[in-house]
C-alpha cells in the first residue's frame, strides 16, 4: 500500500509540474494581461511555483483523502467477505425437518423405453409419477450442491416379494465427467449389495459407450444406459421392462435378489437429503 501511495504521489507530481510549466496561466489574484508565463522572468517564477504548490498541495490532500477511502473500503469487503462465507457455511449444513424421499427413478410396466440416448438420459423422461427417470443433469445438481445425499433402492419381484438397498452416500459427476457414480456409501438392506460395485464407473447410453469392455458396449447389450463396468453389471434398473420373471431373460435385474439374468416386477430410486 505504501509503495503504490508514493508511486502514485510522484506521478502527480510529475503530471503537475508538465501541467503548469506550459499552462496558460490564469489567476484570479493577478491582474497580468500576459497569455503566458515565462519561464525565465523571475517575477512569473514565483507565481509559477506559489501555484504550483497550491495545486500540488490540493492533489495531495485529494490522494490522501482517497487512500483513506480505499482502506474503508477494503476493511467493509473483508467484513462482507466474512458474513458471505458464514452464509455458505450454515447453508452446508441447513438440514430441514421432514425431509421426503425424491423419486429419480421408477419402473412399473412397459410403457415407457428405457433404451435411450445420453441426451435423454442427460435430460430426463417419463412421468414422475409412473416410470421416470428425473435426468442425470438433475441428479448430478442435487447430488452436488444441496448437501450430502442418501440413495434408497425399492425393489419387488413377480412373486409379491419386496426388498431394499439403502447407502448412506450417492452422488454423479457431471456431463464432463461422464455423469460417473462418483459416490455409493455404506449398503444397508435385503435386497443385496449389488449397487456399490458399480462405483466410479462412467453412465453409458446406446449412443456413449463410456464402459471399459473395448469389445462392446453394454447399454446396446444390456438394452439401457446405466453405470456398467467392462462385463456389465450387478444390479441394472434401467434394461427392459418384461412382463414375468424368466430365467435367462436379463432386464431389470439385482443379482442377489432375482439374479443378474432374472428380472423384476418394479424399481424405485429414490434419495433424501443425508442430515
Ligand atoms: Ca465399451
Amino acid at each position: 500500500m505504501f509503495a503504490r501511495n508514493r508511486t502514485m504521489k510522484i506521478v502527480l507530481l510529475i503530471f503537475a509540474i508538465a501541467h503548469f510549466a506550459n499552462a496558460e496561466y490564469d489567476n484570479n489574484n493577478n491582474s497580468s494581461t500576459k497569455a503566458y508565463l515565462d519561464l525565465n522572468n523571475a517575477e512569473d517564477n514565483v507565481i509559477l511555483w506559489k501555484n504550483l504548490f497550491i495545486k500540488l498541495n490540493d492533489i495531495l490532500d485529494k490522494t490522501q483523502k482517497l487512500d483513506t477511502k480505499f482502506e474503508e473500503l477494503s476493511e467493509r469487503l473483508e467484513v462482507l467477505n466474512k458474513r458471505v462465507n458464514t452464509l455458505d457455511n450454515d447453508l452446508k449444513t441447513f438440514c430441514p425437518n421432514n425431509q421426503n424421499w425424491i423419486t429419480i427413478q421408477r419402473r412399473q410396466d412397459a410403457s415407457v423405453s428405457f433404451n435411450r440416448s445420453w441426451e435423454e438420459y442427460g435430460l430426463g423422461f417419463g412421468d414422475a409419477n409412473g416410470n421416470y427417470f428425473m435426468g442425470l443433469q438433475r441428479i448430478y445438481e442435487m447430488t452436488n450442491f444441496a448437501g450430502p445425499q442418501e440413495l434408497l433402492i425399492i425393489l419387488k419381484d413377480f412373486g409379491g416379494d419386496t426388498r431394499y438397498a439403502k447407502y448412506d452416500r450417492f452422488r454423479i459427476g457431471s456431463e464432463e465427467e461422464k455423469y460417473a457414480l462418483l459416490e455409493v456409501g455404506n449398503y444397508s438392506g435385503n435386497a443385496g449389495n449389488n449397487f456399490k460395485i458399480h462405483e466410479g464407473h462412467p453412465f453409458t447410453t446406446f449412443d456413449r459407450d463410456n464402459d471399459n469392455n473395448p469389445d462392446r458396449n453394454n447399454a446396446v447389450v444390456f438394452a439401457g444406459g446405466w453405470w456398467f463396468f467392462g462385463l456389465g453389471y450387478h444390479g441394472h434398473l434401467n434394461g427392459p421392462y418384461r412382463q414375468q420373471h424368466e430365467s435367462n431373460t436379463w432386464g431389470i435385474s439385482w443379482h442377489e435378489f432375482r439374479l443378474w439374468n432374472g428380472s423384476l416386477k418394479y424399481a424405485e430410486m429414490l434419495i433424501r437429503r443425508k442430515c
